[in-house]
């Protein structure tokens, strides 16, 4: 049975394609995760596509992948920069973990440059649009091989 990978999307990740294109492209968050399925089906992976504005939920869907994922690709917003939170989830999950940020966090504000999340990702992609999640879903192949 093909790997699940989960592609979990945090707060305004929603808005995606429809306000802010300079910084985060043209294309909604349905175009990405649908671009992203083909991708991985080609890899021979599988993907659950997710996006929260809350916290909690996000956490949830992080434990739920302990069970039911191979992998997680994560872009988690705003919370990258604030929460402790998410990367002790991550720490309690036992695969390949992925952070992707669609514009490069290092070339805007001093407060988006540090990463709570890098603590834990096995490999960090910024600033490559939203193929960063088809790139990410490429690393986790390789490391899932
Ligand atoms: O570059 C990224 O992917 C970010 O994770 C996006 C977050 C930002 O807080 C991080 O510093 C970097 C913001 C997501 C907001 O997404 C929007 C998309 C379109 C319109 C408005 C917001």
């Amino acid at each position: 049975m093909d790997k699940q990978i989960y592609i979990l999307n945090g707060p305004n990740l929603n808005l995606l394609g429809r306000r802010q294109p300079e910084i985060y492209g043209g294309e909604t968050l349905e175009d990405v995760l649908a671009r992203a399925g083909g991708v991985a089906k080609a890899l021979g992976l599988t993907v659950r596509g997710l996006q929260s504005n809350h916290e909690g939920e996000l956490i949830g869907w992080i434990h739920e992948a302990r069970d039911k994922a191979a992998g997680i690709v994560i872009n988690p917003g705003a919370f990258t920069h604030t929460s402790v939170a998410i990367l002790d989830a991550l720490n309690a999950f036992d695969g390949p973990v992925i952070e992707v940020h669609i514009s490069n966090i290092h070339k805007r504000e001093a407060f988006r440059h540090h990463s709570y999340v890098s603590l834990r990702a096995d490999g960090v992609i910024a600033g490559c649009g939203t193929e960063g999640y088809d790139l990410a879903l490429r690393r986790l192949a390789t490391l899932l091989a």
